[in-house]
């Protein structure tokens, strides 16, 4: 038995590199791979046990967390290739179709990844893309890997997936200040809302424990520990219509000077095994019109988050024709959102969910669809080559409002420096950035769920020291409205300059929240109570809200631990969570300052500074 295990896993491993040491003992000249070459003749029952003992070598635990703390390591790159090259054996000899998707969910039950209805529902919902792209897909197994997971990984040589978008002939002009210099006469206040994922099937007391990716729908085997509060819980659930509604009659109250609303996506739950397309068009519209109901009368600027396709993460570029295309989500979009937006907008809503509308005199905010640079799009391993001509067309937006001396506001879901967003979409974009770092003044994302920012920098040169380092953008993230991710419910009022003549650059940001254990110890007795947090300037001593001034703050967080731990309760929004998860090594430090410097995904030259700054302490 254990001699066929190890001929086909070698099978499975002759694309790695290194096949397991467990399995070399075993290997002699006659055990040659000859004669397996169809693996029609194994059963099903013996392939999904040996697939399922092989991947029993892996800390599949730890790949899962590391995978969502998007630390690709060793491992999970290995756990990654694995899975590729079985997947790429079992179609060459023969296995394909229902049989390969049957292989799959007896795995997942098998390795006990999900409970039975989750493994049979993620294997309906991907079914069909999952084979679609298989059946296309041009890479080898191991180059799979460097695109989602980065070149760290495996090099990506296929020039499907190593390209760049070219700048204009115009040379950059020289660097302007990034402070504004007038005095400040006009401002605008910008609300910020993003990762909303209300969940109209929450229920109170319900179990907020479940085994399942998404709880506190349903109260089987709750007890009196995992009962779900009334207007959310920390744990793997998201929040109530109600909690919503309540916090957008709150904003209608007691913010009566917003401008405009920036909304960066992420609008169904996270109940992935049992998304539709009919659900999650439903539930885009219902949330839209709560949100028109209540601020109807502020122009709101929408993007479009990873969670709004189904299967979620799916956004088939153009490319992708027919039944299988994304002109169901898109088509639909441009309905909700021709609210909002100027008809000049909807050509490319429709092509790729993506905009420019010119809001202020001197001020134009574009907003991208960041799902063509997602790593989970599987629908990019085909030609990740800038998806819809989105990178292109950014670059002729920016270039024009360059040569009309216009500033610029970028909004997207997902942001750049993240892991989950596709290392060369990530390098592209921030050459961009950098190009026109005049013109961009500020950009707004979600996605992540905590409050943090990323920081670009001129990467031209390295400094002998790195407090030398020039910051030449931040990428402002905003808390979610969800809990999902042990937050409070936030949102977030942008400062702007709009002082005639201005930059548009942001002046400072205030934070808002929704104390859950608070308001869950009344429950519907009292209504809530959405709470200021901090202003950005003050509470973390910012003498303005500059690139450099953020690339300070993180130097003097590395030094300086009260300052640390008190943007660490910021960045959970703070969750009454910490109390049980404190980050007070310098290992977990690291990791969220890491994350401050990195605007380019997979690129950890900024944070191996920081690493060396640690070591000499
Ligand atoms: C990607 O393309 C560039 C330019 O064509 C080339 O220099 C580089 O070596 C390529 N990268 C890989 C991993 O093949
Ligand atoms: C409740 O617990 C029992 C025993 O652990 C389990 O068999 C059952 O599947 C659980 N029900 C749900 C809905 O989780
Ligand atoms: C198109 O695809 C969707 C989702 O995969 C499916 O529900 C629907 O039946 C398909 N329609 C046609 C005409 O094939
Ligand atoms: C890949 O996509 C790009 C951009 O959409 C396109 O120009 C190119 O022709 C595509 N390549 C192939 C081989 O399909
Ligand atoms: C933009 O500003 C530059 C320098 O201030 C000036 O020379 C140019 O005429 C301006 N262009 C437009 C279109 O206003
Ligand atoms: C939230 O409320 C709980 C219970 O009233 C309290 O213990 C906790 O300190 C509060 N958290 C914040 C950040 O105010
Ligand atoms: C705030 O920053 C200034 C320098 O920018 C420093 O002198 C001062 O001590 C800081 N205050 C606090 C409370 O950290
Ligand atoms: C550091 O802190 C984190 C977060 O609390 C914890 O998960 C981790 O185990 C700690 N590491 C060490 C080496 O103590
Ligand atoms: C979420 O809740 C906190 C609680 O203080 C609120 O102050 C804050 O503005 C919101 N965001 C963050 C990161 O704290
Ligand atoms: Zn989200
Ligand atoms: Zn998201």
């Amino acid at each position: 038995m254990l001699t066929k295990l190890c001929l086909v896993s070698l099978l499975i491993f002759n694309v790695l590199t290194k096949p397991p040491v467990w399995c070399k003992s075993l290997h002699s000249p006659e055990t040659s791979t000859e004669g397996f070459k169809d693996l029609k003749e194994f059963s099903h029952e013996f392939l999904s046990s040996m697939i399922s003992r092989v991947f029993k070598t892996i800390d599949l635990k730890r790949v899962t967390y590391e995978l969502k703390e998007r630390k690709a390591s060793l491992e999970t790159c290995f756990a990654c290739k694995l899975t590729m090259a079985l997947l790429q054996h079992l179609i060459e000899y023969g296995k394909q179709g229902d049989e390969l998707v049957h292989l799959i969910d007896s795995v997942c039950l098998k390795l006990d990844i999900e409970t039975p209805e989750v493994c049979n529902g993620i294997v309906r919902v991907f079914r069909d893309e999952f084979l679609a792209v298989i059946s296309k897909v041009v890479v080898n197994p191991s180059e799979v890997c460097g695109i989602i997971l980065g070149n760290s990984c495996a090099p990506v040589h296929n020039p499907l997936h190593n390209w760049s978008v070219p700048l204009p002939n115009i040379p950059k002009p020289p660097v302007a200040p990034k402070i504004q210099l007038k005095s400040v006469t006009k401002k605008l206040r910008v609300l910020h809302i993003s990762d909303t994922h209300i969940d109209p099937h929450y229920v109170d007391n319900g179990n907020a424990e479940c085994k399942k990716p998404l709880c506190c729908r349903e109260k089987a085997n709750v007890t009196a520990n995992s009962q779900s509060g009334y207007w959310g819980d920390y744990r793997n659930c998201d929040v109530p219509l109600r909690t919503f509604e309540q916090m957008l009659k709150h904003i209608t109250t007691f913010h009566k000077d917003i401008d405009y609303i920036l909304w960066t996506g992420d609008i169904p739950p996270h109940d992935i095994w049992k998304q539709t397309r009919k659900g999650q068009l439903s539930i885009i519209n219902s949330v839209s019109t709560l949100i028109t109901k209540y601020l109807g009368a502020i122009p709101i600027y929408p993007c479009l988050g990873n969670h709004e396709s189904a299967p979620v993460n799916s956004f088939p570029p153009p490319f992708i024709t027919g039944n299988e295309s994304i002109e169901w989500l898109y088509s639909d979009l441009k309905h909700i959102w021709s609210k909002w937006l100027p008809k000049i907008t909807y050509a490319n809503i429709k092509k790729g969910a993506y905009y420019s509308v010119k809001i202020r005199p001197n001020l134009k905010l574009i907003s991208l669809n960041t799902n063509y640079c997602n790593n989970q799009n599987w629908w990019l391993l085909l030609n990740s080559t800038d998806p819809a001509h989105e990178l292109q067309w950014l670059v002729n937006e920016l270039q024009n409002s360059e040569l009309l001396n216009e500033t610029v506001h970028i909004i997207g879901h997902i942001p750049p420096g993240t892991s989950d967003c596709l290392q060369v979409w990530s390098a592209n974009y921030y050459r961009i950035i950098n190009r026109f770092e005049n013109t961009v003044v500020a950009q707004f994302f979600g996605h992540t769920h905590n409050d943090e920012f990323e920081i670009f920098y001129d990467d031209s040169r390295m400094p002998d020291d790195i407090s030398n380092l020039r910051a030449t953008n931040v990428a402002y993230i905003t808390p979610s409205v969800t809990t999902f991710g042990f937050m409070n419910p936030g949102y977030r009022i942008y400062t702007i300059d709009d002082t005639d003549g201005s930059s548009h650059f942001v002046l400072d940001h205030e934070t808002y929240y929704l104390n859950l254990t608070e308001a869950n110890k009344y429950g519907r007795k009292k209504s809530l109570h959405w709470k200021f947090s901090y202003s950005a300037k003050k509470s973390l001593n910012l003498t303005s809200l500059a690139p450099q001034q953020w690339h300070k703050l993180v130097l003097n967080m590395m030094h300086d631990d009260s300052l640390f731990q008190k943007f660490y309760r910021f960045y959970y929004n703070r969750s009454d969570y910490l109390n049980r998860k404190p980050c007070d090594n310098e290992t977990c430090k690291l990791d969220i300052l890491c994350r401050l410097v990195t605007g380019k995904s997979h690129h950890f030259k900024f944070c191996d500074e920081l690493l060396k700054i640690s070591r000499s302490k």
